[in-house]
């Protein structure tokens, strides 16, 4: 426990592998950022702030008694937000959730003794409850975004890395004043509402490392009412190399981009917004199409990782509904090719010309993204010596086997028909 970190790295390689098990065979998660700042809009004082809408206070400047004054009228949750959640994520196919329960604004979710700052004193109702209620109900896994950043606190550290807002320094506070707040507050999270299974901390700097966070306590309290819970790595540093997230978290969390080759002997999640925002944004509608975000689920999986996407819900808790449509898009196709995702496993290829291989033992699945003009697509690899391969198209519930030829290239498989051609991704189990 060099440097008074817990290591995780103690932990046998067996019950780890236990533990990572149904999220490495999840694959697919939905994000949801949602705190007053989505009461904001992306705008201030006629400003536009879209670009990363939950950072507002931040970038417009804003001192928190103004920030709290301003959006507590404006954040007006609706009856059975929660459900409307848990069904979005349910239909399109995601196995967890992780929702930002306090984000660096400092404003949580929960009903909380510690601060009137919190979703019971500003609209009567345990928000945080209503979540997690309405995640379980779907058989969702639950996930806590928990910012240890706190803009609205008077005692937190605020140089991070990155301008505080209203300009305020680190200076006269009482950092262990604010550690105790964040971390009862913590506690109150992590031991009132069953089950939690991802903890998504967020974040350290150069400026502000584990130790100013308290991370040895934290992560101690978490585990104790929640053993086997996952975390990422951002409690202790901003780092993604593989000793060190071994040592201390069990994630990197890779944030708006997919790792060339993924990062080998580590779990890893991808996480990515449908715009060009986390936040709701009155005026981001830079949305991605929905055969991208399934080739980037595709591309992400093939590499062994997890795909986290996130939806915006604005002040009352309604999840726009472009993202809606969206995520029901990576449904429709899930529906139909999810075999290809859950529970699959990185291989060793990966990528290939015309597209992705996923992979489970003794089958291969084949994601072509473009289709082959003489409709013969090469697998680039040899069969086992004795093997005999046969190929269908996954969504053919008939089976209809390809013609399949081995060459010295490798397995060449007829792809004339094209009835199951799907333009987000046609999958061939191989
Ligand atoms: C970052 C945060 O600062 C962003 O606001 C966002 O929540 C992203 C997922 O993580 O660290």
């Amino acid at each position: 426990e060099a440097g008074g970190l817990i290591t995780n790295a103690q932990e046998p390689e067996a019950l780890r592998d236990a533990r990572m098990e149904w999220f490495r065979d999840a694959h697919f998660g939905m994000f949801v950022h949602w705190g007053l700042y989505s009461a904001a809009e992306g705008v201030w004082d006629g400003k536009n702030y879209d670009g990363c809408v939950e950072w507002i206070q931040n970038m417009a400047n804003v001192p928190a008694d103004v920030y709290e004054a301003r959006l507590k009228p404006l954040f007006k949750p609706k009856k059975g937000f929660a459900r409307e959640w848990a069904k979005t994520a349910k239909d399109a196919g995601c196995r967890y959730v992780i929702f930002t329960s306090r984000h660096h604004e400092g404003f949580a979710l929960h009903d909380s003794k510690t601060t009137t700052f919190d979703g019971m004193d500003f609209t009567g109702r345990d928000l945080f409850k209503e979540i997690v209620t309405a995640l379980h109900e779907q058989g969702l896994r639950v996930g806590v975004y928990f910012s240890m950043i706190d803009w609205h606190h008077p005692d937190a550290y605020v140089e991070h890395g990155m301008p505080a807002p209203a300009g305020v320094k680190n200076a006269g506070r009482d950092n262990a004043k604010y550690v105790k707040y964040m971390h009862d507050q913590a506690e109150e999270m992590f031991s009132n509402y069953g089950p939690i299974d991802i903890v998504w901390w967020d974040y350290s700097s150069t400026e502000i490392q584990g130790e100013k966070w308290g991370a040895r306590d934290l992560v101690a309290m978490v585990k104790k009412h929640h053993p086997n819970i996952i975390m990422n790595n951002r409690l202790y540093a901003f780092e993604h190399n593989t000793e060190y997230t071994r040592a201390h978290g069990d994630l990197v969390t890779p944030e708006q981009f997919i790792p060339e080759t993924g990062f080998k002997g580590m779990d890893w999640e991808s996480c990515m917004t449908l715009n060009g925002t986390w936040g709701y944004s009155r005026n981001n509608h830079n949305w991605h199409t929905s055969q991208e975000l399934v080739r980037n689920m595709v591309d992400i999986v093939s590499k062994g990782g997890n795909y986290l996407l996130n939806v915006g819900p604005m002040f009352d808790g309604t999840i726009p509904e472009k993202s809606v449509e969206l995520m029901h898009s990576v449904g429709n196709w899930m529906r139909i090719n999810g075999a290809s995702i859950y529970g699959s496993r990185a291989n060793a290829i990966g990528k290939v010309a015309w597209g992705r291989i996923t992979t489970k033992p003794d089958q291969f699945f084949l994601h072509i993204f473009d289709w082959p003009e003489n409709n013969r697509l090469l697998v680039p690899f040899a069969p086992e010596a004795g093997s005999k391969p046969r190929a269908w198209f996954l969504a053919d519930t008939g089976r209809t086997l390809l013609p399949v030829e081995i060459n010295e290239r490798g397995i060449y498989i007829d792809v004339r028909n094209q009835q199951f051609k799907d333009d987000h991704s046609t999958v061939i189990v191989l």
